[in-house]
């Protein structure tokens, strides 16, 4: 036997392993970009060092929808009902502002079935990580197109889709999320950087991660498939996150970087990579999309931020507790206060 000792298990800032942010076993299909999203999610929350149990999961119906039950085990979680996951989300967060919630949608919980809760989530800049693991079709109900899926690609039976999609990040950004980004399950680095940056961001961060169904929609003719993305992916820019809790030490040429310090004080450095591209003007990330849209490409990156907007909590302008630990003496006022309000409007 040997006397070497064993090699240090890799514990992050507050001493947990990676093992206390993994799962159950994934039950999807092989290959299926959802599964790569959940070990981004995974690394991203054990790197930037957060306590699982200060995280809330949830979801809403679909292949998408079941990945929450693949990391983070210790975690508290919810599977809603389809396309209504906003709602839930709302009432948690409301209840309780000191959790970190992270939802995970797919295209055709938040296009179709959910899109009226999505729409006011989004104007209302909710403290959540929004993700759409978006791959064109219902993955869970055998491939029906989705409203993400480009108009004239087609099904694996040959059809081909005669409506035009929705785009996400356009509704998104229109509709006033703080955090609007693009990514693709298979470019692990960017992906990363862009969760990383969503966890140290207070406000909606809005994820539209293209996500190939290898089982229903990874054929030629479809635009969401391995292929299609990769020969299309067009990156923003180069992104480099340092939390606050790191040294800063990021080598940048003032004029082709822009910097943005998050909410918790970690540091965003977004390099431009083609044109001159300003991620704070909405009106410069919205004609980005339509125009990458335009030549058939996908804009990824950090396509939107706004790192200083009020969220729902700050403009509800509640009490520092939060409302699930008041007593019932302050949430239930009595009869004399109740008498003392009519009496002020006669
Ligand atoms: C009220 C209701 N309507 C329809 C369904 C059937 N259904 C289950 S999942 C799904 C769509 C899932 O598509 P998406 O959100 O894109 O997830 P994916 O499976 O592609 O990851 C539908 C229509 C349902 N479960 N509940
Ligand atoms: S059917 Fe498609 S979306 Fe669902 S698990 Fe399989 S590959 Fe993923
Ligand atoms: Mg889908």
């Amino acid at each position: 036997m040997s006397d070497a000792p064993a090699p240090a298990k890799r514990t992050n800032r507050i001493n947990l392993e990676i093992t206390q942010y993994r799962g159950s076993k994934t039950t999807l299909c092989a290959g299926c970009g959802h599964n790569a999203i959940t070990e981004r999610i995974i690394d991203a929350f054990f790197e930037m060092g957060i306590d699982p149990k200060r995280v809330l999961k949830l979801s809403g119906i679909g292949c998408s929808s079941k990945s929450p039950a693949y990391f983070l085990n210790p975690s508290h979680g919810f599977n809603s009902v389809h396309g209504r996951m906003p709602s839930v989300a709302t009432g948690a967060m409301l209840a309780n502002k000191n959790m970190l919630a992270i939802g995970v949608s797919g295209d055709g919980d938040t296009g179709a079935i959910g899109i009226g809760q999505f729409v006011h989530l989004m104007r209302r800049n909710l403290p959540l990580i929004y993700i759409i693991e978006d791959n064109g079709c219902y993955g869970l109900t055998k491939g029906q197109f989705s409203p993400t899926a480009d108009l004239g690609s087609k099904a694996k039976n040959g059809v081909v889709n005669d409506l035009p999609p929705i785009d996400t990040c356009a509704l998104a950004i229109e509709l006033g999320a703080s955090l609007v980004a693009r990514s693709f399950s298979g470019d692990k680095k960017q992906l990363s950087a862009v969760l990383k940056t969503a966890i140290a961001h207070r406000g909606t961060s809005m994820i539209d991660v293209i996500s190939p169904c290898v089982t229903f929609n990874d054929h030629e003719g479809s635009t969401k498939s391995y292929s299609y993305v990769k020969d299309h992916d067009e990156p923003l820019g180069e992104i480099s996150f340092v939390p606050y809790f790191e040294d800063i030490n990021v080598e940048y040429e003032p004029g082709s970087t822009t910097q943005v310090k998050m909410h918790d004080g970690s540091q965003l450095y977004l390099r431009k990579l083609a044109e001159d591209y300003n991620p704070s003007d909405k009106i410069t990330a919205l004609r980005t999309l339509h125009e990458t849209n335009r030549r058939g490409e996908f804009a990824t990156g950090i396509i939107y931020i706004e790192p200083d907007k009020d969220d729902f909590i700050e403009t509800l302008n509640l009490v520092d507790e939060p409302l699930a630990f008041l007593p019932t003496e302050r949430t239930r006022p009595g009869r004399a206060v109740l008498d003392e309000l009519m009496e002020s409007l006669r």
